[in-house]
C-alpha cells in the first residue's frame, strides 16, 4: 500500500508547557478530524504535516519525529492573519451563510495565501511520486493545485469538513476563483453530503463555466471527482470510554445529582454556527409554556471554549452567558436550575456518561458540516432509549432521518419538538433510534477512510471519455472497407457545427455549394440511407434540404420526414408545453440584458442563443442563466441543455437518440452505421449506438464517440472519402468481398 501524507491545519497533538521549568508535553488533541485520521496514522508508515500550536523545543521536537508528526512552521503574526484572519473571519463565517461576520482584508488573504505555500514546500519536500497526500479543511483551500505544481503526478486528496455553501453566497467571496482553482489541483475532492457536492459543481459551473459530468470534471488534462462522503465517528474507541468504569461511576454520581429529571443534552463548540442563543430561546419557551418542565427537566449544556481569540466569539459567550442566567434567574427554584451551564471541556469518559444518561439530545446548530456529536450520541444509545432532535441544517440529518428534526430558527417548533422527545414513551424511542444505531456503526469512521483511499486510489474506474482524435483521411481509411462492403448503410448527420461552420449569426449558416453536392451524392448512393439530424425547426430544414434527396430530422428527433416525402410526420405523443409560458418571459428578460442575445422558438422548445453577444458576458448571463432555469424547472418535463454557445430548453423524452432508435429500428437492422455530431444533444445518438457502429465527434472535449476529428472541413473531407469508395463499388458493381 501506498504511503498516506496528511495534511491538516494543526497536527494532532497539542504542545503545553510543563509547570516548572522549560519542559514542554505533547497531548493527543481531541476532535472529529483528529479521531477520525488517527487510527490511518498509527497503522501505516505516513507522515501528517500540521501546525504545531507552541513551538517546539528540541525534545519535542524528537517526540514528534518518532511519531512521524512533521511541524511546520510559521511566524506568529503570519498564522494569525491566516488562521483567525482569513480562515475564520472570511471562510469560516461564509461557508456557515453568516456574512455579517465576514471580513475580506486582503491582508489577511495574503497570509492565507502565504501559509498554505509553507505548507505546499513542506509537503513538497517529503512527497515521493508514488505517496497519497490527504489535505484537509478550509484553512488548506489552495493547497492541492500548489502541491500539484511541485509535485506534479502524486495522487491528491481534499476533504472539506465544513459545509460548502450555495454558489450564491459563494460568489460573494473576492477570491472565489483563486480558491476554486485551487481545489481543482485535487484528484478527488470529499464533501460531507450531496447538497454541498452539487453546490461545489454548481460553483465550477457557473464561476469557472467547467461543466461536471456524473460527478467528474476535466481541468488541465486530469479528470477530478467530487463525491459526497460523510465523516463517522470512531465508534468502538468511543464505546470503550462511555462504558468504561470510569464512565460508570461519573454515570452513577450525575444520576444522583439529577434524581428523577429528564435530561435534555447539548454538546457544542462555543462557536455562533452552532445556534446556542436560539437553543436557549427554545428552552425558555418551552419551560414558559409547561410549569411542569420546570421541575422536571434539565437542560445539561457543555460549551467548549473555542476560537478564544476572536472577538466575536467573546460576543457570542457574553450572549450566552446572559441567557443562561437569565432562565436560570425566571425559572429556577433553591437548589435547582433549569439549565446546568459548563464552559470548559470534559474527559472522554465524562462525555460518554453525558451521553448515556441525556434522555434527549438537542443538536440545533445553524449551520453545520455534519455534527459529529449528532452521531456519537446515537452510538452510545443501543439501549433503544434516548430520542435525538437535530437540526435540519446540520449535514447529519441527511444520515440520521429518524430524529426529530427542527428548524432552530423557528423557536415555538423547536419548543414543541422538544417537550414530544421528553414525552416520547419508550417504543417509539426504540424505532426510531435503533436504525441510526446501526447506521452509525456501520458507517464509522475507517469506513470513511476506507471509502475515501479507495475513490481516491481508483479514480480511473469512471474515466471521462475524450475520443481519440484522428486525421479525416485516417478515419476513412478505417470506415472505407466497411462501407464499401455493406449491403445497406445508415448515416446520421448531424449540420450546425458539424457539416457546417458556425456563423455569427443563426440564420447566416445556409448550406454551401458543396454541402449540397455532399448531401446530393450521399442521397444518391445505392443501400444507404443518410439522414440530417438537427435541431434546427421544420421550416428551415425544408427550406435548405428540399432540393437534395436526403431525409430530415427536425427538432432534435421531435419531426420527421424521409426523402421524396413532403409531410413532416411527429414522433411520440404531443408534447405538454406549458412550461414554455415560465420559460419565454425569463428568456426574453435575459435577451434584454445580454445585447446580442436571441430567443428562438421551436414547436417543442426555447433556445436561447449568444453566439452574437459579447463572449464575456454572454458566457457569464448564460452560466447564470442555467442555474437559474434549473431551480425554476426541476420537476418539470423538460431537459436543459447548453449546446455552442446556446441554451435549450426542451421537452423531456425528445431526443436526438431516440429518434436515430426509431429510424434504426424501423428501417433497420444496418451493417454499417455512422452518426457524427458536435455538441452534447448528439451524445444521446452517440449513446444508443449499437455495438459496430462508428460515431465522430466534431471539434475537442468529452465524448462518447468512438473517434474525433477536429472541423466541420475535416468531416467533409472524410464524408467525400467514403462516397468516392461507395461510388466506386456502385460503378463496378460486385461489392469487394
Ligand atoms: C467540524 C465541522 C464536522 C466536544 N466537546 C468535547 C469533545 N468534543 C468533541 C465531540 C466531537 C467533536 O468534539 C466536535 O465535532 P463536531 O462535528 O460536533 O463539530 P466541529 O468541531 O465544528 O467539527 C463539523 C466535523 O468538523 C468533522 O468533519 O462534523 O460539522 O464543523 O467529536 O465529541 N471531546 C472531548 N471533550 C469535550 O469536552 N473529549
Amino acid at each position: 500500500m501506498s504511503r498516506v501524507i496528511l495534511v491538516s491545519n494543526r497536527l494532532p497533538v497539542t504542545i503545553s508547557r510543563v509547570r516548572s521549568g522549560n519542559g514542554q508535553r505533547l497531548n493527543m488533541s481531541s476532535g472529529g478530524l483528529v479521531t477520525g485520521l488517527a487510527p490511518l496514522h498509527a497503522r501505516g508508515d505516513g507522515l501528517w504535516v500540521g501546525h504545531p500550536g507552541e513551538q517546539p523545543n528540541e525534545e519535542t521536537l524528537k517526540e514528534l519525529e518518532k511519531q512521524r508528526l512533521v511541524p511546520v512552521e510559521v511566524p506568529t503574526r503570519e498564522f494569525r492573519n491566516y488562521y483567525e484572519g482569513y480562515s475564520n473571519s472570511a471562510l469560516w463565517p461564509l461557508f456557515h451563510y453568516f456574512f455579517e461576520r465576514c471580513e475580506f482584508d486582503p491582508a489577511q488573504f495574503e497570509a492565507y495565501r502565504s501559509v498554505n505555500e509553507r505548507f505546499a514546500d513542506a509537503v513538497a519536500e517529503l512527497a515521493k511520486p508514488d505517496d497519497l497526500i490527504w489535505l484537509h479543511d478550509y484553512q488548506l483551500m489552495l493547497l492541492p493545485e500548489m502541491l500539484r505544481q511541485r509535485v506534479p503526478g502524486v495522487r491528491i486528496g481534499f476533504f472539506l469538513h465544513i459545509p460548502f455553501p450555495s454558489s450564491e453566497t459563494f460568489r460573494v467571496l473576492p477570491q472565489r476563483t483563486q480558491i476554486l482553482r485551487g481545489l481543482l489541483g485535487a484528484d478527488l475532492i470529499g464533501v460531507h453530503t450531496y447538497e454541498y457536492a452539487e453546490n461545489l459543481q454548481r460553483s465550477f459551473r457557473r464561476l469557472l463555466g467547467i461543466e461536471t459530468v456524473r460527478g467528474q470534471l476535466r481541468y488541465s488534462g486530469r479528470n477530478v471527482r467530487i463525491q459526497a462522503l460523510p465523516i463517522g465517528i470512531d465508534t468502538d474507541e468511543l464505546r470503550e470510554a462511555a462504558f468504561s468504569k470510569e464512565a460508570d461511576r461519573y454515570l452513577v454520581e450525575l444520576k444522583r445529582r439529577i434524581g428523577d429529571r429528564q435530561v435534555v443534552l447539548g454538546i457544542d463548540r462555543l462557536d455562533y454556527t452552532k445556534g446556542l442563543p436560539l437553543k436557549l430561546q427554545a428552552w425558555r419557551r418551552l419551560l414558559a409554556s409547561s410549569q411542569r418542565w420546570r421541575r422536571r427537566a434539565v437542560l445539561i449544556q457543555l460549551a467548549v471554549p473555542s476560537r478564544e481569540n476572536i472577538e466575536s466569539y467573546h460576543q457570542q459567550k457574553d450572549e450566552v452567558e446572559r441567557l443562561v442566567g437569565e432562565i436560570n434567574g425566571l425559572y429556577g427554584s433553591p437548589g435547582q436550575v433549569p439549565i446546568q451551564y459548563m464552559y470548559q471541556s470534559v474527559s472522554k469518559a465524562e462525555l460518554g456518561a453525558l451521553y448515556r444518561l441525556a434522555d434527549v439530545a438537542f443538536v440545533s446548530p445553524i449551520r453545520d458540516g455534519l455534527n459529529l456529536v449528532a452521531k456519537e450520541y446515537v452510538a452510545c444509545r443501543d439501549d433503544g432509549g434516548g430520542v435525538l432532535v437535530l437540526s435540519e441544517f446540520a449535514g447529519a440529518a441527511s444520515e440520521l432521518g429518524e430524529s426529530l428534526r427542527i428548524n432552530p430558527w423557528d423557536i415555538e417548533g423547536t419548543a414543541s419538538q422538544i417537550e414530544r422527545a421528553i414525552e416520547m414513551d419508550y417504543g417509539e424511542r426504540q424505532e426510531r433510534m435503533r436504525p441510526m444505531f446501526h447506521r452509525v456503526v456501520q458507517n464509522d469512521v475507517h469506513r470513511w477512510v476506507e471509502r475515501f483511499m479507495s475513490s481516491l486510489t481508483e479514480p480511473e474506474v469512471e474515466e471521462v471519455q475524450f475520443p481519440p482524435s484522428l486525421q479525416s483521411q485516417v478515419l476513412a481509411e478505417t470506415l472505407a472497407p466497411q462501407l464499401a462492403t455493406a449491403e445497406k448503410a445508415l448515416l446520421m448527420l448531424d449540420y450546425d457545427g458539424s457539416l457546417r461552420e458556425f456563423t455569427e449569426r443563426y440564420e447566416d449558416a445556409v448550406p454551401t455549394d458543396e454541402i449540397l453536392e455532399i448531401l446530393s451524392a450521399l442521397g444518391d448512393l445505392e443501400g444507404v440511407t443518410a439522414y440530417i439530424n438537427s435541431g434546427r425547426d421544420r421550416n428551415t430544414l425544408t427550406e435548405w434540404f428540399s432540393d437534395v434527396p436526403i431525409s430530415l430530422i427536425a427538432e432534435h428527433g421531435l419531426w420527421i420526414r424521409e426523402a421524396g416525402d413532403i409531410e413532416w410526420r411527429r414522433m411520440g405523443p404531443p408534447p405538454d408545453l406549458r412550461w414554455k409560458e415560465i420559460v419565454r418571459p425569463v428568456l426574453a428578460d435575459y435577451s434584454n440584458r445580454t445585447p446580442g442575445a436571441r430567443i428562438e422558438e421551436k414547436s417543442s422548445a426555447l433556445v436561447w442563443h449568444y453566439r452574437e453577444a459579447d463572449d464575456a458576458l454572454g458566457e457569464w448571463q448564460a452560466l447564470e442563466l442555467m442555474s437559474v432555469l434549473e431551480d425554476m424547472l426541476s420537476g418539470s418535463p423538460v431537459e436543459i441543455l447548453s449546446g455552442a454557445r446556446v441554451i435549450e430548453i426542451r421537452q423531456q423524452g425528445v431526443d436526438k437518440g431516440r429518434a436515430f432508435e426509431f429510424v434504426n429500428d424501423s428501417q433497420g437492422p444496418f451493417d454499417f452505421i455512422l452518426a457524427t455530431g458536435d455538441d452534447r444533444t448528439d451524445e444521446d445518438i452517440f449513446a444508443r449506438m449499437p455495438e459496430g457502429a462508428y460515431s465522430v465527434k466534431i471539434g475537442g472535449g468529452q465524448s462518447a464517440a468512438r473517434a474525433a476529428v477536429g472541423s466541420p472541413g475535416s468531416l467533409r473531407r472524410l464524408l467525400r472519402s467514403l462516397i468516392d469508395v461507395r461510388r466506386g463499388v456502385d460503378q463496378n458493381g460486385a461489392k469487394p468481398a
